[in-house]
């Protein structure tokens, strides 16, 4: 149900620590694999909304009609004063939080943050992946981290790097 999954967010995604990025990252990967087995389509993907592009919320989730599952009440559906640029600015070359100028925490103070906490209502909680627009946010914040660490002089620790042998938790 769409409450477990939030639960799990709730219960144990760390925000403002190493891995904020890796654990949304499978979490939804963890998510898009039960979709795949719900629906049986292997090819399914979730999509992502680029507020970049266009910071209204997509017209899909603002109908208000009964039985939208895509719905629910939010304080605002513009994320325009959201759009940091700051994360991809020339200086931000480390990844990791801890290093100087790190992509990791200035991603999640912003955009990220300011995306949930203008929207609000439920997405500016603890309980935001009970809205449907928290997976498209954190599915372009993958995009963008991505996009980031291609492979122009801004890169992920190379692979003998601590980093790589942390572990994180989603559930038991
Ligand atoms: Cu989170």
């Amino acid at each position: 149900s769409w409450q477990y999954w939030a639960n799990v967010h709730a219960n144990y995604c760390p925000h403002r620590q190493p891995y904020f990025l890796a654990w949304h990252r499978g979490y939804l990967y963890y998510l898009e694999q039960q979709f795949k087995r719900i629906t049986g389509d292997s090819t399914f993907t979730l999509p992502y909304w680029d507020y970049y592009a266009n910071p209204h919320i997509p017209s899909e989730f603002l109908d208000s009609a009964s039985g939208n599952p895509l719905y629910c009440p939010r304080v605002n559906t513009n994320v325009y004063n959201a759009l940091d640029l700051s994360p991809f600015s020339s200086s931000v070359v480390n990844f990791q939080r801890g290093t100087a100028n790190s992509f990791e925490e200035k991603f999640e103070l912003a955009p990220h943050n300011p995306v949930h906490n203008i929207i609000g209502d439920t997405m500016s909680t603890m309980q935001a992946p009970r809205d449907p627009i928290f997976y498209l946010h954190h599915a372009n914040v993958d995009r963008l981290w991505h996009a980031w660490a291609l492979p122009d002089g801004r890169t992920m620790p190379p692979p003998a790097d601590p980093y790589w042998s942390g572990t994180f938790t989603y559930a038991p």
